[in-house]
């Protein structure tokens, strides 16, 4: 453990940048401008990225990447045996930053899972962690008092229910205090295809989601929840797949004209998502439910808790950035890449 004046060295050094007050908008006595707050201007720092709406630093779609947006095949069992463990990890939730994280089955978000309206899902949550969790499925039609009750850790707990509609659904965790057990990252998307199969498409899962980073505990210490700031909904990262603008490290490669299909789950716990494709209209927006799609779409509002589902093309090669439209998200981390065909005279090159 390190010194108590070095600790809290440490600890003001990271939390001080955060701490930045925002730029003092009075005017002084004499009408300039402090040199200090020149400094801060953001209008004077450079652009994360040579083109608009970079929002973060663009990477080349050949290099692996940790957590792939593919939708999983669209499934032609009946009936799913699901098991899910409850378990507690470190994530990367940006470049450089752990974040004790709690999860289902290792990984922030959870598994995206894939059924048919009509299937019956089968589901046990095993609790490996030291502590109570427990399951709530957006897409299942319950008790809560039944499912969705606490598991105490070493046990298990069984449900089933028959998905009967169509959509993309939020599942997480529902143990008291449900803000910190998602804001910790137990949660994930569960789609739900109708009986007839959707048009072909390259199909993706996207769920943005938040992390609000309380102080190191120590050099290179992994972080933890701050309860404050969750509360003050003041996140440091907003993310989509649980890594700030890992798909613009990451861009996604799609082709000229291929149908896309973004299946989005908004785990919050807190941030509306206004999602929005650049260069792109959504051809379709299916917000969940039964009726028909919205048509020609520009920026869709999907609710904490909600899931949509959005179509749309790239019409020329390019590279085509996806936002949460309000932009201090984006550029908190909820911002992405799409790749069309091979473009020329951008960053990939
Ligand atoms: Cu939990």
């Amino acid at each position: 453990m390190p010194s108590r004046p070095i600790a809290i060295a440490l600890i003001l050094a990271v939390a001080l940048p955060a701490c930045t007050p925002a730029p003092d908008r009075r005017t002084p006595a004499d009408g300039t401008a402090p040199a200090a707050r020149e400094a801060h201007d953001p209008s004077r720092e450079p652009s994360p990225a040579p083109m608009s709406h970079g929002e973060a630093p663009v990477g080349t779609s050949a290099e692996p990447v940790d957590r792939s947006a593919t939708a999983p095949p669209r499934s032609t069992r009946r009936v799913h045996r699901i098991r899910l463990e409850t378990v507690h990890v470190q994530h990367a939730v940006a470049s450089g930053v752990r974040y004790d994280a709690w999860t289902f089955g290792g990984q922030v978000p959870g598994p995206a899972l894939r059924v048919t309206v009509g299937d019956t899902v089968d589901f046990t949550i095993v609790n490996v962690a030291p502590m109570p969790h427990s399951m709530d499925f957006h897409a299942a039609e319950i008790a809560p008092s039944r499912a969705y009750v606490n598991v105490m850790p070493g046990d298990s707990l069984s449900f089933r229910f028959v998905a009967r509609v169509p959509g993309v659904f939020m599942y997480h965790c529902g143990t008291a205090p449900v803000a910190a057990h998602i804001a910790n990252g137990m949660y994930g998307a569960l789609i739900v295809d109708p009986a007839a199969p959707r048009a072909p498409a390259r199909e993706f899962v996207l769920v943005q989601s938040e992390f609000y980073l309380g102080a190191p505990q120590g050099p290179d210490s992994a972080r933890q929840l701050d309860w404050a700031k969750m509360l003050g909904l003041a996140p440091d990262h907003v993310t989509f797949n649980g890594s700030a603008g890992l798909y613009a490290a990451h861009p996604i490669q799609v082709e000229v004209g291929q149908p896309i299909r973004i299946y989005l789950v908004n785990a919050g716990p807190n941030q509306v998502s206004a999602f929005h494709v650049v260069g792109a209209i959504f051809d379709r927006v299916y917000v969940d439910g039964l009726g028909a799609p919205l048509r020609g779409v520009q920026t869709f509002n999907v609710p904490v808790g909600g899931g949509m589902i959005f179509e749309t093309r790239l019409v020329e090669a390019g590279v085509y950035p996806f936002v949460s439209h309000a932009f201090a998200d984006a550029t908190k981390g909820a911002v992405g890449m799409f790749r069309a065909g091979q473009p020329v005279g951008t960053m990939t090159h």
